[in-house]
């Protein structure tokens, strides 16, 4: 949906000189077992309102309880996006009135959000022939916890909406994104590392067709160096590709309005309008700690989050774990990409290289050709394959001794994935596909050839 509202511009004399500007806010769910403020389990898929506290319902005389586990996560992410963590941060009230907001107010983190100023690397493939690898950097604003609302379910026949409680009061971590990003492509791509970012921290599953991560967009387009146009707002996207259509098709629209001598009109959402905000009476100030020292006396140590154990445990980034595949194994950039992108495989890859004498430059072209190849064929997991990184190894090591040529070694990796029991050496002898180098045996096997094929001769 696309909401606008009145207000002019005067670009239309530059027209052709236009770029877009493009800011991102993203919802993510919190990976968690329990809703922010209560004990209700996050539960996808399960019936209408089999998930529901009576916090969730907003029956009078429940108070929320924080779920530390959502604020461990926040943190997570906050340090992962090299943000500022505040040590001290708010909870406030945001009145709106909507049905599946059943409390009339959502409890989210206005003045003061837990963690602020970091930024996102992302890379992705532009240029004419879109075949360069271009990195870019946006800059996070802040990422705020916040409760997700109740779903309404529309049924159109019976003209009636349904109110879904489950997800009401689910954690949610808004991440604001500085208007740094200029076309679609840009913030597509800053949204799927964002996404594998929160998928390797286990903060978020980040699966966009359930609603685990929905992006609202705000476009508008300026002349470089004059002040920035009026904005409208994408809200709801939910598929990372859709990201990049939907901000193309806007700033193609603004463009082409402008340059007709038009206007932009932006609109207020309408509960915006109606908005306020007021410090939740039920929750006093969140605070994090630095580490153990820094726990004050009569606080209880292992009730709080400490952010240098949080920092210890994080895993290793895409980011990070690209630019090691490329200066450790001297693989290419576009290589590194796919490897990071699914799951498991950099994991895979590095057990081949372990086991094997070929070069990990050799090894990532199996990989990518042979091993992705049979997977996408047959539509498998990598978890999957019923080639495991020993035995190719296996393979590599008898075609890296000059046993095998490299075209028999691929005709063994075919018969390997059918019959995964079996040892390299084994379906080498069976196929007979070792190498001669016997003189003698060479020139029978010539001889019989050329007497069998007198036409040919
Ligand atoms: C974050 O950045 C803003 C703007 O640069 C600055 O005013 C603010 O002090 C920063 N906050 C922290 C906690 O570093
Ligand atoms: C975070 O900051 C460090 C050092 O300042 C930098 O190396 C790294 O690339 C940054 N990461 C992100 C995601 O911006
Ligand atoms: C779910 O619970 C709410 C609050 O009690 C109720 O208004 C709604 O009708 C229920 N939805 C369904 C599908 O039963
Ligand atoms: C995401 O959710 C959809 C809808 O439930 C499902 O079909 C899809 O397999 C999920 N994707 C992943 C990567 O789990
Ligand atoms: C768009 O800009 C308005 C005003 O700064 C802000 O309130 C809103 O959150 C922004 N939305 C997105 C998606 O960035
Ligand atoms: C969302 C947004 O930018 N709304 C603005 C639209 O224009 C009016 C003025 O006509 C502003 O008051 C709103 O803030």
């Amino acid at each position: 949906t696309r909401f606008m509202t009145g207000f002019s511009s005067s670009l239309a004399s530059v027209s052709s000189q236009l770029r877009g500007v493009v800011g991102l806010e993203i919802h993510a769910q919190i990976h968690a077992t329990s809703k922010l403020f209560a004990c209700s389990r996050v539960a996808f898929c399960s019936p209408p309102n089999s998930s529901v506290a009576f916090l969730d319902a907003s029956l009078p005389g429940t108070l929320p309880v924080l779920n530390r586990r959502c604020v461990e996560a926040a943190v997570i992410t906050g340090l992962a996006l090299n943000c500022t963590i505040n040590r001290k941060s708010l909870f406030d009230r945001k009145h709106y009135f909507y049905a599946d907001m059943p409390a009339g107010y959502q409890i989210t983190q206005q003045r003061l959000p837990i963690a602020v100023n970091g930024s996102l690397i992302y890379s992705y493939f532009g240029g004419r022939k879109r075949n360069q690898v271009l990195s870019r950097c946006v800059r996070i604003k802040q990422i705020q916890l916040e409760q997700d609302s109740g779903k309404s379910l529309h049924d159109d026949q019976r003209s009636q909406t349904l109110i879904d409680l489950n997800r009401a009061g689910v954690g949610l971590m808004e991440l604001v994104m500085e208007a740094d990003m200029s076309c679609g492509d840009e913030a597509a791509a800053a949204v799927r590392e964002l996404q594998l970012i929160l998928q390797t921290l286990g903060t978020c599953q980040g699966n966009m067709s359930e609603g685990q991560l929905r992006v609202d967009a705000n476009v508008s387009v300026h002349c470089p160096g004059e002040p920035l146009g009026v904005r409208t707002e994408v809200k709801n996207i939910n598929s990372a590709r859709y990201v990049a259509r939907a901000i193309d098709y806007e700033i193609q629209r603004q463009k082409k309005v402008l340059e007709n001598g038009g206007i932009i009109v932006n609109e207020t959402r309408a509960f915006d309008s109606k908005s306020g905000f007021m410090p939740e009476p039920n929750l006093p100030p969140l605070f994090v700690y630095e580490d153990e020292a820094s726990v004050p006396a009569g606080v209880n140590p292992t009730q709080v989050v400490m952010i240098d154990r949080l920092k210890a445990e994080l895993p290793e980034l895409p980011g990070v774990r690209r630019a090691r595949m490329v200066d450790q194994y001297k693989i290419l950039p576009e290589h590194s990409f796919t490897l990071v992108n699914e799951d498991g495989l950099t994991e895979y890859f590095e057990r081949v290289v372990r086991n094997t004498k070929a070069e990990p430059r050799k090894v990532i072209g199996w990989v990518m050709k042979e091993l992705l190849g049979n997977l996408n064929q047959q539509s498998l997991k990598l978890a999957q394959s019923p080639v495991s990184p020993e035995a190719l190894a296996d393979l590599l090591n008898v075609l890296e001794s000059g046993h095998i040529s490299s075209s028999a070694a691929k005709v063994v990796f075919q018969e390997m994935w059918k019959a995964p029991e079996k040892a390299v050496e084994q379906l080498v002898k069976e196929l007979d596909l070792g190498l001669v180098s016997d003189r003698e045996k060479l020139l029978k096997i010539c001889q019989k050839v050329v007497d069998t094929h007198p036409e040919q001769v």
